[in-house]
């Protein structure tokens, strides 16, 4: 795994926050080191995808990066009947995936698309993943996304919703944002790393609340929106049509 040191010298000009080729090469570990509960969280896709894949449907992996929740999934429904469909926007995570894919021996069907996940059409799913990537889709833009997803699942189907939280409360708000940097300082990120990532993602990735995810989701018509898990201000949703 190439360690991540992007933001580890001071830059002239911190630009905002891109999934180009330098981030793609080291995403495995930016990621594991960045997002507290990670491992948890692509574990349990596995889990929740063995349970709520029904024979001859779709999953989707809306925002795959390196399909590390697909790859997940991919092992969990060996000799199952149906289909995963991995979708993102970046050329160069999707090129890298289909590079991991190609060393992965497990035989359930996958297809990558590169595409925005607003414009995708969304059919016959049993299962739809949105791990850590609502959060960079513009707001206006999110409920139009959950009811397509909604409209694209089989009655009983899933979404499972990981995000990182935002609070109503400002000491809640601002433990969190401590907490958070504590996880990333003791995985070996520097004060300097830490605080130029922030100015890079901060114009390009807006936490919403908890309260207001479920909202939205109960809005789009899914029976129930529940958090089943949460670290400090990363948290993942389950979703059920
Ligand atoms: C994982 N789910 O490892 N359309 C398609 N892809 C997009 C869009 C968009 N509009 N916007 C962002 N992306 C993964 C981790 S990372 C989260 C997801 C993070 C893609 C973007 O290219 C990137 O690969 C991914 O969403 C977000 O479980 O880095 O914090």
């Amino acid at each position: 795994m190439k360690p991540d040191a992007i933001y580890a010298s001071p830059l002239d000009e911190i630009v905002d926050f891109q999934f180009d080729d330098k981030v793609a090469s080291v995403f495995p570990d930016m990621i594991k080191r960045s997002v507290p509960g990670y491992s948890t969280v692509i574990a349990t896709t596995g889990v929740l995808a063995k349970r709520y894949f029904s024979r001859d449907s779709r999953i989707y992996d809306l925002g795959c990066s390196l399909g590390a929740a697909t790859l997940t999934m991919r092992k969990a429904l060996q000799g199952e009947q149906g289909e995963i469909i991995a979708v993102d926007n970046s050329a160069s995570m999707i090129e890298r995936a289909k590079a991991l894919v190609a060393q992965d021996s497990a035989d359930f069907p996958l297809h990558f698309q590169r595409a925005d996940i607003c414009d995708i059409e969304i059919k016959n799913a049993s299962m739809v993943v949105l791990n850590y990537t609502l959060q960079f889709i513009p707001p206006a833009q999110r409920q139009g996304l959950i009811d397509t997803i909604f409209q694209g699942l089989r009655p009983g189907g899933i979404l499972v919703l990981s995000e990182k939280i935002a609070f109503d409360d400002a000491h809640k708000q601002s433990l969190f944002i401590d907490l958070h940097h504590s996880f990333k300082k003791a995985n070996g990120y520097s004060e300097l790393e830490i605080s130029q990532k922030r100015q890079a993602i901060d114009n390009v990735l807006t936490p919403e609340t908890i309260p207001q995810h479920r909202q939205r989701l109960i809005q789009a018509g899914f029976s129930s929106a529940d958090v089943w898990f949460q670290c400090f201000n990363f948290a993942s949703l389950l979703a059920v049509k």
